[in-house]
């Protein structure tokens, strides 16, 4: 039932916003889909793992938001840098403690990114490294449900549109539920199912958008060589995410009549254009937690 843990940072001024959100992002969080209404906005930052704990007898020294990090000292290196060209140097050396060994096995510094003001109160981080270089490793990498900061391209067939259009829309509805900016998308439209493979190939070479969502549909009894067909376009979208490296979603549609496919379009069955633009993002996300853990010295 529990499905995530938010910690609210009230930040004074729009200026301590941006260069809060500004480091954050430097720092690698993922980010979330932020909001703005006319009371105010907010940017969260996700981490992979989040938890409350409650201490009792000797309380460890460390401020109330605390960061797990790998690499603590090249984390070290980015809050530093960041504090350096945000505050006057002595200022700086204040605000930012060294890295130091704790009583729990692990290595920590703190940094004071805002501080109290009247408007808000203080906000303090503590970032921590455990000496035990698996604990608190996720045991698998796995793709978060975010799409913010990912661009993605979607193809779609015209042919049998009264499907296709709403296979479009489960997809975009699935990319701006989960935090994807409209710009972000590009929607390309190709006559029927046998052209989507050279489209989304044409749009994976670009290397411009970290995943591709594949939508059409065939009908065995409308469609000649129906086998043949569907051979070939699973086979040239294949092709594409194995030879570029950049994940296909495949939302083609194989059913024997319009009905079965009405139901996988928005029915009885799901819409499989908004599950194949979830799993793109799965994808999206992957890709980027890989590239940053192959990235990592190996151990
Ligand atoms: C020609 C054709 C037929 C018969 N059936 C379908 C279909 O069920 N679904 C689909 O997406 N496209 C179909 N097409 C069109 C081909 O995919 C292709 O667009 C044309 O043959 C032009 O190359």
């Amino acid at each position: 039932m529990i499905k995530g843990i938010t910690s609210i940072a009230p930040i004074a001024s729009e200026d301590a916003y941006a260069k809060l959100v500004s480091l954050f992002r430097a720092l690698g969080f993922e980010e979330g889909k932020g909001w703005q209404d006319s009371t105010g906005r907010g940017a969260p930052f996700l981490a992979p793992l989040g938890n409350i704990e409650f201490v009792v007898g000797r309380a460890p020294a460390v401020p109330p938001l605390l960061v797990e990090v790998t690499q603590l000292d090249a984390v070290y290196a980015v809050v530093r840098s960041w504090m350096a060209a945000n505050f006057r140097t002595e200022e700086a050396v204040v605000r930012l403690s060294t890295p130091a060994a704790t009583h729990w096995n692990s290595r920590l510094f703190t940094a004071e990114l805002e501080p109290d003001t009247e408007l808000a109160p203080g906000l303090t981080l503590g970032f921590w490294e455990s000496e035990n270089p698996l604990r608190g490793r996720p045991l698998a990498i796995e793709g978060d449900l975010s799409a913010a900061g990912h661009r993605f391209a979607i193809v779609v067939a015209r042919w049998n549109a009264v499907i296709t259009d709403r296979l479009l829309h489960g997809a975009l509805d699935a990319l701006l539920r989960s935090g994807a900016s409209s710009t972000e998308i590009e929607i390309v439209r190709v006559p029927g199912a046998w052209e989507i493979p050279s489209a989304a190939r044409s749009l994976a070479e670009s290397k411009r958008f970290a995943a591709i969502i594949t939508l059409g549909v065939l009908l065995r009894g409308e469609t000649a060589h129906f086998e043949a067909i569907y051979t070939e376009v699973a086979r040239g979208i294949g092709q594409s995410q194995q030879e570029t490296g950049i994940p296909h979603a495949f939302g083609v549609l194989t059913c024997e009549t319009l009905e079965q496919a009405l139901d996988r379009a928005g029915l009885k069955s799901g819409n499989k254009g908004f599950e194949a633009a979830i799993a793109a993002i799965e994808m999206a996300s992957i890709g980027r937690k890989l590239h940053a853990r192959l990235a990592e010295p190996t151990r």
